[in-house]
This record gives C-alpha cells, structure tokens and sequence, in this order.
C-alpha cells in the first residue's frame, strides 16, 4: 500500500514538475547603474527579452554574434528582441563594452 501510494504521486507531481522546467516565454531586464539586471535569463524558443534602460545615460544591447542590436536606448527606452533559435547570446553595451550579459534560448 505504501509503495502504491508512492507511486501514485509520483505520477500526481511529475508533470508539475516537467511544467515547471520550461522556461518563460519571455524576459524583461532592466538597465540600472552600467549593470543588466538580471545578468543570465533564459527563455523559450520563439520567446522574447525587453531591454528598458532606467539610466540617464544611453546604453545599446548588442550581441556578440550579430543577431540582434538596438539603437542608443535613451532613459526609459525599451528595445524587445524575439528569439526564433535556440542557443546562448551574449551581448554587450556598445557604448560601454564592460557591461556584458548573455540571453539563453532553449
Ligand atoms: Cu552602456
């Protein structure tokens, strides 16, 4: 009886759990003090990340590989990039090369 009762939740709790593996259909990162915060987001596949920059001073989000760049985002500016593929994409600040972040798509 134990080992049925068991074995019942698991079958009860395991596609919770699989649920909560998936990662969200989208991110949102916020520019503050020269840092991306947060720093590692990750997404779905056909999700996407919003960049707002809540500094005075304009910031860009540029990846590393080339597949996305946003203008100088100015103060409250967004800039949304949607990610058809899977893979990690690191970026930077164009403007300041020492903030650096990266976005992975699974
Ligand atoms: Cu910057």
């Amino acid at each position: 009886m134990r080992i049925f009762v068991f074995a019942m939740t698991l079958v009860i709790v395991s596609p919770t759990i699989v649920m909560a593996q998936e990662p969200p259909k989208s991110a949102t990162i916020v520019i503050k003090d020269f840092d991306f915060s947060p720093m590692d987001v990750t997404i779905a596949a056909g999700g996407s990340v919003t960049w707002t920059n809540k500094d005075g001073e304009p910031h860009t989000v540029v990846s590393l590989d080339g597949t996305f760049r946003s203008h100088a985002l100015d103060q409250d500016d967004s800039f949304t990039f949607t990610f058809a593929k899977p893979g990690t994409y690191a970026y930077l600040c164009s403007i300041h090369p020492k903030m650096r972040a990266t976005v992975t798509v699974r």
